[in-house]
């Protein structure tokens, strides 16, 4: 049977009253965007709910409630054990790394295909949407959304994803076409936008503010419009094809000047940030970790024109809040700083929702900070979450190493990977951490400015970077 098969036998099982179960982040909450709509159009009820992670207290809790019937996304491959002994069928859909085979979970693993880079849970979502009813091909787009959310992008689409791309074209869901690759083309003033890109990095332009602006003046590009900051996204054609030019010719000596474009996804009938996927997908984020949920499954099921006002609200929100640790970080009474690390030691004041977002700001402006590593901590239930961002020393395997060692557990990505360690194990961290980004340094374990490891590509990670 292959995966596609599998799904469709979860999907055709009868079903009455599901309790669906999915995960915070971008690709969890398009999952169940795709599956609570698919069932809304089934008549089937269902009761959702988006938790942060699927630990063992969850699975207690669920074990205690009145229901029988349950859909599981974008997690619960590493619990099947602890599911399993729950007397209640789960149908679980994730492409995290399984521990084994179980009854109704499907994961690409077990078909040879890569969950990490080829399929998201959106994309089974989507694959268990269509069996059920194949009208459900109108949300395939958020299919494209999760996997971005996922960082499956780059310079284009692997496996499933890009059948799954493919099949929104035909649909006319995405429009795909050749934009400047940089994160914010519809959110962010231009200037800002090239201030935050470290990959395409711009010599003068990136890390740096006066650097951007005056690198638009010399262009010729006015950065306002009518009082209010212009985006790429309202460029016309011929200012866009100026400023790629421009790019590229400040980017002269580098190993691939030209190196500057990629895919935009631009969703069809939908307006503002979520005409763009990554946009979307960054939408998503913002609004998981702001603890509303309920705003981002508005958008998939509710009443839309609501849920886009509250959405509005909401990341408008999370700017202050954003803005507002920046401000503390500044103060310097929470900061530390070794030789090539600045520590932003957050413990309760910092949310731990948003640490991560404000290490990438403090990483990706020399006017803030002037270390090539930047690492975030903040409390985040009994322990404390880690986030480490880097301009160029490869920091992600040091961060799992260096969390394993303290007792903890570590991951993500070359440039910005994170990790979550015991209270007690913060210094130890510290003192490890430091130590093994000093022996990256001076092993030259470092890329050259473009953001690319001198013999392999690397993860680009701008997937979803931050709203601010
Ligand atoms: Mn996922």
């Amino acid at each position: 049977m292959g995966l596609v098969e599998e799904i469709e036998k979860v999907a055709c099982l009868p079903r009455s009253f599901v309790r669906v179960i999915s995960h915070l982040d971008a690709d969890g909450l398009s999952s169940a965007g795709i599956v609570a709509a698919a069932l809304k159009r089934k008549g089937v009820k269902f009761h959702l709910s988006i938790i942060k992670q699927l630990d063992s207290d969850e699975i207690k809790r669920i074990a205690g409630e009145p229901y029988e019937d349950y859909i599981l996304l974008d997690f619960g491959s590493a619990k099947v054990e602890e599911i399993e002994a729950i007397e209640k069928r789960f149908v679980v859909l994730d492409h995290h790394q399984p521990v084994r085979e179980s009854e109704n979970q499907v994961n690409p693993h077990f078909f040879g295909i890569d969950g990490s880079t080829e399929v998201s849970a959106s994309g089974l979502a989507y694959l268990f949407a269509k069996a059920m009813d194949p009208t459900n091909r109108e949300l395939v787009h958020l299919a494209i959304v999760g996997a971005i959310g996922d960082r499956q992008e780059n310079l284009g689409f692997k496996g499933v994803n890009s059948q799954l791309l493919d099949e929104a074209v035909a649909v006319g869901k995405v429009e795909v076409t050749k934009g400047l690759r940089v994160f914010g083309r519809v959110s962010r003033p231009i200037h800002r936008a090239l201030q935050y890109s470290t990959d395409p990095f711009i010599p003068g332009v990136s890390n740096s503010e006066s650097g951007a602006i005056q690198f638009l003046s010399d262009v010729g590009i006015t950065p306002k419009e009518g009082g209010e900051w212009r985006t790429i996204s309202r460029l016309s054609e011929e200012e866009l094809r100026t400023l790629v030019s421009a790019i590229v010719i400040r980017r002269s000596g580098m190993s691939k000047p030209e190196d500057v474009l990629g895919n935009v996804y631009k969703i069809s009938g939908e307006e503002g940030l979520l005409s763009d996927a990554q946009e979307f997908a960054t939408v998503l984020n913002a609004l998981g970790r702001s603890n509303r949920s309920s705003v981002a499954i508005g958008l998939f099921i509710g009443n839309k024109e609501r849920a886009l006002g509250m959405m509005e609200e909401v990341l408008l929100e999370y700017k202050k809040r954003i803005a507002e640790t920046i401000k503390i970080v500044k103060s310097g009474e929470i900061t530390r700083e070794t030789e090539d690390i600045f520590y932003i030691i957050g413990g309760e004041e910092v949310d731990d929702n948003i640490i991560g977002t404000v290490a990438s700001i403090f990483v990706a402006s020399q006017d803030l900070c002037d270390k090539e590593v930047v690492v975030g901590t903040a409390k985040r239930g009994d322990g404390i979450k880690v986030s480490c961002r880097s301009n160029g020393v490869e920091i992600g395997e040091a961060v799992s190493k260096v969390a394993a060692e303290v007792g903890g557990e570590g991951g993500g990505h070359v440039f910005a990977a994170g990790a979550q360690i015991p209270s007690e194990s913060l210094e130890k961290f510290i003192e490890l951490f430091t130590s093994e980004v000093k022996r990256l340094k001076n092993t030259g374990l470092t890329v050259n400015k473009d953001g690319k490891t001198k013999d392999q590509e690397v993860d680009r990670s701008n997937g979803t970077e931050d709203i601010q």
